[in-house]
């Protein structure tokens, strides 16, 4: 027998749990999905056994003429997907796509523009404690008095320090980000542009969001969020940057690629081209808009007032003076709803604390809940946080929220 019998290995019972988990609780982390059979399929299969440093019929190995076909497939079909001059699928992770970009583009010590992090950014948009923040000289933006972005202010920042790159997108934004603004600042201080769409590109992909590949030089994205594909990064570019790009992911960063995801990544492609995929993706947003409508009328704040994508932030100041955001996330978890703590503009908590929670409809969405699960979902949240203190309530919630999932499960 070639490889040891390991089926009563206990990680299996932990795989198992896991499905169990996923499947009788509520998954509302913004950045989270449920891939579909043929995705997991994919990143399951024998793939993984094989080396393919290098590029499509150009490989440091032996063996690969069906890895090239694979991946080959994997770029045509994230070219067409975003109508990209160049796609590269090979970052391991967004913030693999991201610091390649930046190696691509800049040199160490470049200015650069990005949301603040306490406002939305992201970790690889400058965060101190990030190579990003590191390598390079970030400046911060972010939201004006309405909780939206400032574009006057990206503008005014742009003018002050004349930035090699302005980077926009984020993690906990929840309005639209218009390319347009952004690319005309980035041509006034004549710096380049890169879209960071790591939570929206399936809200793009469905074409219910702008698509800044035309305004962009370079978008980046991961897979697996509203795109609803494998865990994994994303680079589209124009042309003129292809080689550089290339060139940054590997041998610049990474070393050899995840085909076995690359070939998850062009199952996801192929699923968000289909007609279906924008009625997906049109849900997503209508369910967000009813979460959070649900949420005001349990007396919940929305950062900005409401959504326009996949997510809302919540300030749980309004709904109680004294309950954290990390308190909520805690007690919600027991009461059998995933969701994150989630610092919110001017929030005078620690990270670790917060005073906000983010929550995402990708997954409920996926699942086939719609406006009315939404109304049930926010009103188990409301009801859970206000009796927090009381055992058989979070019991009670949890036994609903087993109940509701029972009839939207993911993995049968
Ligand atoms: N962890 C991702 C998110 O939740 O938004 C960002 O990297």
């Amino acid at each position: 027998m070639p490889w040891p019998a390991i089926h009563d290995d206990p990680l299996f019972g932990h795989i198992t749990a896991e499905v169990e988990r996923q499947n009788t609780t509520l998954q509302l982390i913004a950045s989270e999905n449920f891939a579909s059979p043929a995705v997991l399929a994919a990143t399951g299969s024998v793939l993984t056994n094989k080396y393919a440093e290098g590029y499509p019929g150009r490989r440091y190995y032996g063996g690969n003429q069906v890895i090239d076909e694979v991946e080959e497939l994997a770029r045509i079909r994230c070219r067409e997907l975003f109508g990209a001059e160049h796609a590269n699928v090979q970052p391991h992770s967004g913030a693999n796509a991201n610091m390649a970009v930046y190696q691509a583009l800049l040199k160490p010590g470049d200015v650069v523009l990005g949301m603040a992090l306490d406002q939305g950014g992201h970790l690889t948009h400058g965060s101190p404690v990030n190579a990003s923040g590191i390598l390079y000289r970030f400046v911060a933006y972010g939201t004006d008095a309405g909780e939206r972005i400032d574009f006057d202010e990206v503008r005014e920042v742009a003018l002050e320090h004349r930035p090699r790159l302005i980077v926009a997108g984020a993690t906990a934004y929840p309005r639209l980000i218009p390319p347009e603004p952004l690319r005309a600042i980035a041509d006034e201080v004549d710096a380049l542009l890169l879209f960071d769409a790591a939570h929206i590109a399936g809200l793009i992909a469905g074409g219910v969001h702008p698509d800044p590949v035309p305004h962009a030089d370079v978008v980046t994205f991961t897979t697996h969020k509203t795109l609803r594909g494998p865990r994994g990064g994303c680079i589209v570019c124009k042309e003129p940057y292809a080689r550089a790009i290339d060139r940054a992911v590997f041998p610049g960063s990474q070393g050899g690629p995840l085909e076995h995801v690359i070939a998850a990544k062009a199952v996801a492609f192929a699923e968000a081209a289909s007609p279906a995929f924008a009625d997906y993706a049109a849900g997503i947003v209508a369910n967000a808009r009813a979460l959070a409508a649900a949420l005001a009328q349990e007396g919940f704040r929305l950062v900005s007032g409401g959504t326009d994508n996949h997510l809302m932030l919540v300030d749980l100041r309004s709904f109680d003076a004294e309950l954290t955001g990390a308190e909520a996330q805690t007690t919600l978890d027991r009461a059998g709803i995933t969701l994150n703590k989630n610092t919110i503009p001017g929030d005078e908590r620690s990270p670790f604390v917060t005073s906000g929670l983010r929550i995402g409809t990708a997954a409920t969405t996926t699942q086939g809940m719609g406006p009315e699960e939404m109304a049930q979902i926010a009103s188990l949240i409301g009801r859970t946080l206000r009796r927090r203190a009381d055992e058989s309530t979070i019991t009670e919630v949890r036994r609903e929220v087993h109940s509701l999932c029972g009839r939207f499960t993911p993995y049968l």
